[in-house]
């Protein structure tokens, strides 16, 4: 029987949504992780959208959305359940997090990183393979430039994504001023999973250094950002849930083509 195969932009925030529900639900599965622009190829391969994440399961259903591969992991998964029965309040909040956040936290870290050619290139040079290295690395300026017409990257984009990231974190840090674990209370939920993913660009947690440039290489002005995301109540609340998600730098999955 085949393992369910999840196609990655290895250091996507989205994907790492998905991963760590697979994890958490100790889901046997391979990554196919590839750079951006690279993984059209084998998404489209596997009848998925442009996204990624896709989950190809092993009786070949695909699912096509980070969410759908939480759900699926509820199903199919042992972990408890990251969508408890009734919980509006966790649906609301993963949603809110998935279309505002998200999208945010991504471009405000391709702001800082796209100029930067030496942060770009370790990113880059971490994950995928080898063919798809190579040749991103010698079309980096092209892919660059393809990604900032594509998302939107420039100034006007990075403070309209600030002030969506700012509000995000202040919302956050009123819910958890009463002193609550989690986002909606005691347990742990898809609100907190998809939360503390979807900001990991921002507050860069050392459980997701691997899909970031050494720190030796943060331009100063990112590492700025980050360092006065961190210390809000929300940054501090998404570094703890990496803490307790207790993974160090991944070893490398099983990498295997889907
Ligand atoms: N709603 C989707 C969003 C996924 C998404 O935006 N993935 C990005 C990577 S962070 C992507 O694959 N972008 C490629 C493109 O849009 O062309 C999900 O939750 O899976």
């Amino acid at each position: 029987m085949r393992k369910p195969c999840l196609i990655t932009i290895a250091f996507s925030h989205y994907c790492e949504k998905a991963r760590w529900a697979l994890d958490r639900a100790e889901v046997d599965y391979v990554e196919d992780a590839h750079l951006p622009l690279f993984s059209y190829l084998p998404l489209m391969r596997a009848g998925a959208k442009r996204t990624a994440p896709a989950l190809v399961t092993a009786d070949r259903a695909v699912l096509v959305d980070s969410t759908d591969i939480l759900r699926w992991c509820d199903e199919h998964g042992r972990a408890e359940p990251l969508f408890p029965a009734g919980d509006g309040d966790v649906d609301a909040l993963e949603d809110d997090f998935d279309r505002h956040l998200g999208p945010a936290t991504r471009r405000l870290g391709y702001y800082y990183l796209l100029d930067d050619k030496r942060a770009t290139l370790d990113v880059m040079g971490k994950h995928g393979p080898r063919w798809e290295r190579v040749l991103g690395k010698a079309a980096r300026p092209l892919a660059a430039a393809m990604l900032r017409r594509r998302l939107k990257i420039d100034q006007a984009g990075a403070e309209r994504s600030r002030a969506v990231i700012d509000r995000t974190f202040g919302e956050i840090g009123e819910r958890v001023k009463d002193g609550r674990k989690y986002l909606c209370g005691e347990r742990f939920t898809a609100a907190d999973l998809t939360f503390a993913s979807l900001a990991a660009p921002v507050v860069l947690p050392e459980q997701y250094a691997d899909y970031l440039p050494s720190e030796d290489l943060w331009p100063p002005a990112f590492a700025k950002v980050a360092d006065g995301y961190r210390k809000t109540a929300a940054g501090k609340l998404a570094l703890r849930l990496y803490e307790e998600r207790g993974r160090g730098p991944r070893a490398e999955p099983e990498a295997r083509a889907c």
